[in-house]
């Protein structure tokens, strides 16, 4: 595949609801969508960087920086038999996996719809539909969340995960636990945690929780392993790590019992995948986290999620609990039995709304090779 054309955009749109995690709110978003021309098809991708660096290194802005400045260059012009050629492509880069990812994933789209698949196929997967959880924010008080959950198990969601911090733990696991008492229920921290709060995790153990998601450093190992030790319930690693290395490292060192894998943290289907087949030979379950995605990074997921390592319901939801209108056509929808059923069709299996994305556009660059054909 010759990479002819890459177009960047960045559109505005509004949660429906704000979304708190221990690091902040989020309502506004500001997404960096990424378009690759190729062999005359249209591929698309996704960032999932946040605005502020504040769950991983990465912004909207410093994503848009790295895509022009760096990986455009790069990838302008130049040949693949794979996407998977991609990542040592950009290996020169370091870091910025999130800017990457939307790249790559566009290829992977591309190279779908050449083949003639749908992606999930393309990427191995196995499964026909997949479960979903849903995660949420951060709620003023344990009533206000009960009632959040009622209506997420109403929808037919199979697992439920609260955001949690220091003085908005224990008291909001108890509620649930109090009101819900058979349901499979999961704690993110988002690192707002230190080792020295080891004997205050500990009293999580009572609840009988399928995992506490990333309790210490974002870019901690270590300690992990050294709290996953005193815990019953199993800790999961969400942004400690960003490749296949990181996750071995963990689970030699038993940082974690679980990983949730997300497209954008670890720099791509690849990267993803071979995460993915390191936890299933392991027998470690892995599950598909989100970031607040447009349809398009949710379509990816969706695919991702089909791989047959992913045994544990992810964070991916409804189109409807974030967007009054998502900027896919049909937009994603969840049966009564809390599951997506992955599409059918060749590529990524929904139709991106170029014209809704254009009006949502706020700043565009388009990047054509020079030695690009242009069709007549
Ligand atoms: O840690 O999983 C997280 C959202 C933004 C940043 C980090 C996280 C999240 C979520 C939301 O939990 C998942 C979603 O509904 O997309
Ligand atoms: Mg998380």
């Amino acid at each position: 595949m010759k990479i002819d054309s890459l177009t960047l955009r960045e559109i505005r749109i509004r949660l429906r609801n704000p979304f708190e995690t221990s690091f902040g709110k989020t309502w506004d978003r500001r997404i960096v969508l990424v378009q690759v021309q190729s062999d005359g098809l249209s591929g698309w991708g996704e960032v999932t960087a946040g605005e502020g660096p504040y769950y991983n290194p990465e912004t909207t802005d410093t994503s848009w920086l790295i895509l022009s400045k760096f990986i455009e260059p790069l990838v302008s012009g130049a040949s693949l038999d794979s996407p998977r050629g991609l990542p040592a492509l950009l290996a020169p880069i370091r870091g910025h996996e999130m800017a990457k990812a939307a790249v790559e994933n566009a290829l992977w789209d591309i190279e779908a719809q050449r083949q003639g698949v749908p992606l999930a196929t393309l990427l191995g997967g196995t499964r026909t539909e997949i479960a979903c959880g849903v995660s949420i924010g951060i709620q003023p008080s344990p009533e206000a969340l009960n009632d959040v959950i009622h209506r997420e198990l109403a929808d037919g969601y199979q697992r439920i995960k609260i955001k949690i911090k220091p003085a908005k733990d224990l008291e909001f696991i108890q509620a649930v636990r109090k009101q819900f008492a058979g349901i499979r229920l999961m704690v993110d921290a988002n690192s707002a945690y230190r080792l020295e709060d080891a004997a205050h995790l500990k009293h999580f153990d009572e609840f009988g929780l399928m995992m506490i998601e990333q309790p210490l450093a974002w870019d901690d190992i270590f300690d992990h392993s050294r709290l996953q030790s005193q815990l019953r319930t199993p800790v999961c690693l969400d942004e400690s790590i960003h490749n296949v290395h990181h996750a071995n490292a963990a689970l030699q060192i038993g940082a974690c019992r679980v990983i949730n894998i997300k497209l954008g943290r670890v720099g791509g289907h690849s990267e993803a995948r071979s995460i993915q087949e390191l936890c299933r030979s392991r027998n470690i379950p892995v599950w598909c986290g989100g970031m607040l995605e447009s349809g398009i990074g949710r379509a990816h997921n969706i695919a991702m999620s089909s791989l047959e390592g992913f045994v544990l319901p992810g964070d991916v939801s409804a189109s409807k609990r974030y967007w009054q209108e998502d900027i896919i056509d049909p937009e994603v929808e969840v049966s009564p039995q809390g599951t997506i059923r992955v599409p059918n069709r060749p590529g990524l299996g929904y139709t991106v709304r170029v014209n809704r994305i254009e009006q949502l556009t706020v700043r565009k660059e388009e990047f054509r090779s020079s030695t690009a054909q242009v069709s007549v």
